[in-house]
């Protein structure tokens, strides 16, 4: 589920509002001086070593269909499509083969705009799961699996060393994609991004244990690069709207 999103100020239309906004003034230009990346996330213009002479399946296969989210709610339309695209690419390699966008997603899966839409509250990680297993199952160049993988905070290091193992296979298979489900801000350090969000993991650098999120809150972000044990916390948090924990989207054909 998506929460209401970052804070922004909008244009005085009433007294009450201006107080308001008056009010509101020194914590927004408080929040203005914190910097969007926290200490643990790495801006990946600032470091693309890892991508330097090396064939890294998934992000070559994701990054040239890095979309932004069209709406605050569409963290998993967006994260979606990049996968649908890599997915599907070898399929629609034609003249007449359109890349998967907004429109035909909705169409694929009408989830996609039920959960974005102003009674939307985007998806939890089980809806999401439950929708491209749904869309996934008369897909074209099928078959595919989609499960959902939750971890358990209880007993941190096994369960660290479980995601890092799912993390390492998926990095060295092309053919299998991950969506994580996560509260941004655990990952970013930006309280602002308080939010439960989606988004594809577009590599994993084993040497450095950190993953490459391809946020696509490309409003704010480019992809930017966490310590895995980041993930993990941000994915073991609980969705206000289950009570369950958020996870990963594995999906693979
Ligand atoms: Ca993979």
């Amino acid at each position: 589920m998506m929460l209401p999103t970052r804070t922004r100020l909008g244009n005085p239309v009433s007294f009450i509002a201006l107080v308001l906004i008056l009010a509101l003034a020194p914590a927004a230009e408080a929040a203005k001086s914190k910097p969007k990346y926290g200490k643990n996330a790495v801006p990946l213009a600032e470091d693309s070593a890892y991508f330097r002479g090396a064939t890294k399946t998934d992000f070559w296969k994701l990054i040239p269909y890095y979309v932004p989210q069209h709406n605050d709610k569409a963290c998993g339309v967006a994260s979606s499509i990049m996968v649908l695209n890599a997915l599907f690419a070898a399929d629609r390699n034609t003249a007449d083969g359109k890349n998967v966008d907004v429109e035909e997603i909705q169409k694929l899966a009408p989830a996609y705009k039920k959960h974005t839409g102003t009674k939307g509250k985007g998806f939890t990680v089980d809806e999401l799961g439950d929708t491209l297993t749904k869309l996934l199952e008369t897909a074209e160049g099928g078959p595919y699996t989609v499960t959902v993988e939750r971890f358990d905070g209880k007993d941190k290091k096994a369960e660290m060393k479980r995601l890092e193992k799912l993390l390492a296979a998926n990095e060295k298979n092309p053919r299998d994609f991950i969506l994580a489900n996560f509260l941004q801000s655990v990952l970013t350090g930006d309280p602002e991004g308080s939010v439960g969000h989606i988004a594809p993991i577009g590599a994993f650098d084993a040497r450095k244990k950190r993953v490459l999120i391809l946020d696509p809150d490309r409003k704010y972000y480019q992809p930017y690069w966490v310590p895995y044990e980041k993930l993990f916390d941000g994915i073991n948090t609980t969705d206000s709207s289950t009570s369950k924990s958020r996870g990963l989207v594995v999906v693979s054909h």
